[in-house]
């Protein structure tokens, strides 16, 4: 067995400089900041790994129900802290480099973060596997080891220009490779029928392969000596390449070739709606999930497992479509490759799966062209096809021959090509389909699936998402947490409705006094961020109003401009005095899809607005807008605990939930925002007072459309917002240059179909409000403790609880 060296700063000191030594082949006075790093990373997981190795055999061993977490992306954010925390161990690592004469802050600077997801939904499983582990929930996560993670964002005349990710050439030490386990996974080729004595049976015969290699993360619980394991694969040229150069001596074509497997997983594709069809991303999703499926039942079973036992045994959880085809795979294997016959296996797979929604925008579902699956998944497509009629017969019997509705419901639909829809098929599959918020989720029945709902009462559900406090309370903000922990003692961050009892210290003039305190040093530490990283300031008495997400038309940082246009273009015209402005810094992150033209320049506006305002005398400092290039997880843990106003304003019914939401209130940031996604949860539960609420709901916005929207009348109507569309028309953004943002303005006039003028003005006014009720800083502290006490609901810890309620079954903890 393994054992953790001793938890004293003696005890790491010796590891650290042992690892210097053995695993960097340096001394520490000849060593650099990197290996300095890395040292300290493999010491962090010296301490964890006894741990993490009882963890997996006591989970072979007990054989209990546990869930395969299937996403596409993780993204994770920065580890060393994060482990530090959970292993007890930020205090005796701080003190044993001081002992060598370094500052631990310097090192935890170096490590790049493995960006390996988009947004919300691969932040959302990064949360959801911190919690499982805490919770001590037997859970494998699988996803994949993109060797570029999503890109870097640099802006160049404030235009998005995007660079790769290269985050793994330092090294990245808290990987485990594993290629004895490689699994290979094939492609291509096409399906033959064949005779298995007496019956017709077909197979699949590939037409080519590539090694699928895991590499092992730890996921170590809070402080609970539980790990569990992240398994992302990496793609490598299986034996079959080199022998192709053996037997043709074509040298360069059996290198090219070789490249061709390793592409797989070189890049994550950073678009995260309106999928492109991309074959490599078909494969992408295909060979993750066939390597997690086969390394499950090859490793996580026992060798004489009853295949009938699964349901009992393991749930998988598809985080979206992505990892949909994961469904025919698992049928393929226990029809073809374990003998099983299709209605046993079709009748295990039903309730082996549940899938998880994450939109409600139709062009963000998920459909792979017939032609395309054909010529790389020739059984899958089968298969496929075989789900849907029998499925499509099971529908007949039910409601009769309604062609229109069996159109509908179909699996494949026949326009504009014929496709796979693969919600369809999750939803047909999965024992489970839950959306992520309570209004999405409603929606979900009643608008994208109502007919699967009718004919599958009680399948569908709702989970509302949640945030990791260990990540975006504890170490995003200590000084909030230690507030806290003096408050309520210990025991909060793993059981977060405990915050409940800080609504009485809200009326406390001390505790409102300190609280403000935290806020004030949250800010001077964003100030110092930002001046290092982009040479901004923050400056003081400004209120911090910020708006961070992807860069989406429906999520409408364009009415997050109109207002800033709006207050700009009050000042110059002499409408108000800048004195009589509340100074205010305004601070977008938000990254765009390459290819996404409209939402890049959004970005550019973005840009040219900040540089006009901000370097206009007029307005006299009161105005700031920064924009940080590349958000990421490590910068939301310095912008949020900053932040004095959450900006949540997507249209009603288009964000399923968000998350930064959450991770703003919990950090005592007071919200303004639309009735949508789990803005309407975090409403109902810090009440009215505390929660700046504007726009129409989702129903008001389906009646506009209904009656047929007119972006230009609300234009013509309204004198504020007519002033600032002009100004952004006239070129004053653009050094006169007319051309430039005339599609913004154009789109914003004639098709808008976000409807951001319809909503400008109820905006303008809940902005009127805030301003008014910063100026009685007391009370605004109070509502924004408020906000931190009745959002224990959000943790993540609650989340993954409703999973195994609704939809998981698996025992509580081992
Ligand atoms: C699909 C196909 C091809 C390439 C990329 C994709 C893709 C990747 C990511 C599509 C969507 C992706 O993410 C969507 C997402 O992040 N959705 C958000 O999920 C959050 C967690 O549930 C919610 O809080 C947000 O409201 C929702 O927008």
């Amino acid at each position: 067995p393994v054992i953790a060296p001793p938890s004293t700063v003696d005890g790491f000191v010796r590891e650290f400089l042992q690892n210097l030594n053995l695993e960097r082949g340096v001394t520490l006075s000849a060593s650099n900041p990197n290996d300095r790093y890395i040292a300290l990373a493999y010491t962090v997981r010296d301490y964890l790994v006894a741990r993490w190795l009882e963890d997996q055999r006591r989970q072979r061993e007990t054989q209990a129900k546990g869930v395969c977490y299937l996403s596409a992306e993780y993204l994770l954010g920065r580890q060393l802290d994060n482990n530090l925390l959970a292993s007890g161990l930020t205090d005796i690592a701080t003190d044993a480099l001081a002992a060598c004469g370094i500052d631990i802050g310097e090192l935890r600077e170096l490590e790049v973060e493995p960006g390996l997801g988009n947004g919300g939904l691969g932040r959302l499983a990064a949360c959801f596997i911190d919690s499982l582990a805490t919770m001590s929930v037997p859970n494998v996560g699988y996803g994949i080891r993109y060797e570029y993670g999503i890109f870097r964002q640099t802006f160049v005349g404030g235009q998005q220009v995007e660079q790769p990710d290269a985050w793994l050439s330092l090294g990245s030490p808290w990987e485990f490779p594993h290629p004895e386990a490689a699994q290979t996974i094939s492609f291509g080729g096409h399906t033959e029928t064949y005779d298995d004595g007496g019956v017709t049976r077909n197979r699949w015969v590939p037409g080519w392969d590539v090694e699928a290699v895991p590499y092992n993360y730890m996921v170590p619980g809070y402080q609970n000596g539980r790990v569990n394991t992240l398994r992302l694969w990496s793609a490598k040229a299986t034996n079959s390449f080199d022998l192709r150069v053996f037997n043709s001596g074509d040298y360069e074509e059996a290198v090219r070739a070789q490249t061709f497997a390793e592409n797989i997983s070189k890049v994550l594709y950073p678009e995260d709606s309106t999928p492109q069809g991309k074959e490599l991303r078909l494969q992408q999703q295909y060979f993750f999930v066939a390597a997690s499926i086969r390394d499950f039942l090859d490793h996580q079973l026992l060798p004489d497992f009853d295949l009938t036992k699964l349901p009992e045994r393991v749930i998988f959880q598809l985080n979206d479509t992505h990892p949909v085809i994961a469904v025919p795979e698992f049928m393929r294997v226990l029809t073809d490759e374990k003998g099983m016959d299709w209605d046993a296996a079709w009748a295990i797979t039903q309730q082996c799966f549940a899938y998880t929604c994450h939109t409600l925008l139709p062009e963000a579902l998920e459909v792979w062209s017939v032609d395309l699956l054909g010529r790389l998944l020739p059984r899958h497509l089968e298969i496929i096809y075989r789900i849907n009629e029998e499925f499509l017969v099971a529908v007949r019997e039910r409601f009769g021959d309604d062609e229109m509705r069996i159109r509908n419901m179909s699996i494949i639909s026949e326009f504009p090509e014929r496709s796979v829809r693969m919600a369809y098929l999750a939803t047909v599959a999965g024992a489970k389909v839950n959306g992520v918020a309570e209004l999405h989720s409603q929606l979900l029945r009643d608008k994208v699936l109502p007919d699967f709902d009718e004919f599958y009462p009680g399948k569908f559900t709702n989970v509302t998402n949640g945030i990791t406090p260990r990540r975006f309370v504890r170490l995003a903000n200590p000084q909030l947490s230690g507030l806290i922990t003096e408050a309520l003692g210990g025991g909060w961050l793993t059981d977060m409705e405990r915050l409940r009892e800080l609504e009485a210290y809200a009326e406390d003039p001390d505790f409102r006094a300190a609280f403000a305190e935290v806020k004030a040093a949250n800010k001077r530490r964003l100030n110092d961020v930002l001046l290092a990283r982009d040479g901004f300031e923050v400056s003081d008495g400004h209120m911090l109003d910020v708006m961070v997400k992807r860069l989406h038309e429906y999520k409408r940082q364009m009415l997050k401009l109109l207002h800033i246009v709006t207050a700009y273009e009050g000042i110059v015209s002499g409408a108000v005095a800048a004195s009589d402005v509340q100074p205010r810094t305004f601070i977008f992150g938000a990254k765009a899809a390459p290819g996404y033209a409209m939402a890049k320049r959004i970005i550019h506006l973005i840009n040219a607005v900040g540089s006009v305002v901000n370097d206009d005398p007029r307005v006299e400092g009161r105005l700031k807008v920064l924009f940080p290039p590349n958000y990421n997880v490590t910068l939301a843990e310095r912008l949020i605990p900053a932040a004095d106003l959450s900006e949540q304003i997507s249209l009603a019914g288009k964000e399923a939930s968000g998350t930064g939401n959450m991770k703003f209130a919990l950090n005592g940031a007071l919200t303004i925002g639309t009735d949508d996604g789990a803005n309407v949860e975090i409403r109902q539960l810090v009440g009215d007072d505390n929660f700046f609420l504007f726009g129409m709901s989702e129903p008001e916005v389906e009646g506009l459309w209904a009656r047929g929207y007119k972006p230009s009348e609300f234009y013509q109507a309204d004198d504020h917002l007519r002033r600032a569309i002009d100004l952004i028309a006239s070129g004053a953004f653009s050094d006169g240059d007319k051309s430039v943002f005339e599609p913004i303005v154009s789109n914003l006039l004639y098709d808008d179909r976000f409807m951001v003028l319809a909503d400008y003005s109820a905006y303008i006014d809940a902005q009127a409000k805030v301003d008014a009720a910063y100026a009685d800083q007391d009370a605004w502290t109070r509502s924004a403790i408020l906000n931190v006490a009745r959002c224990g609901f959000f943790s993540s810890d609650r989340s993954m609880r409703d999973y195994i309620e609704r939809i998981w079954h698996t025992p509580p903890s081992l």
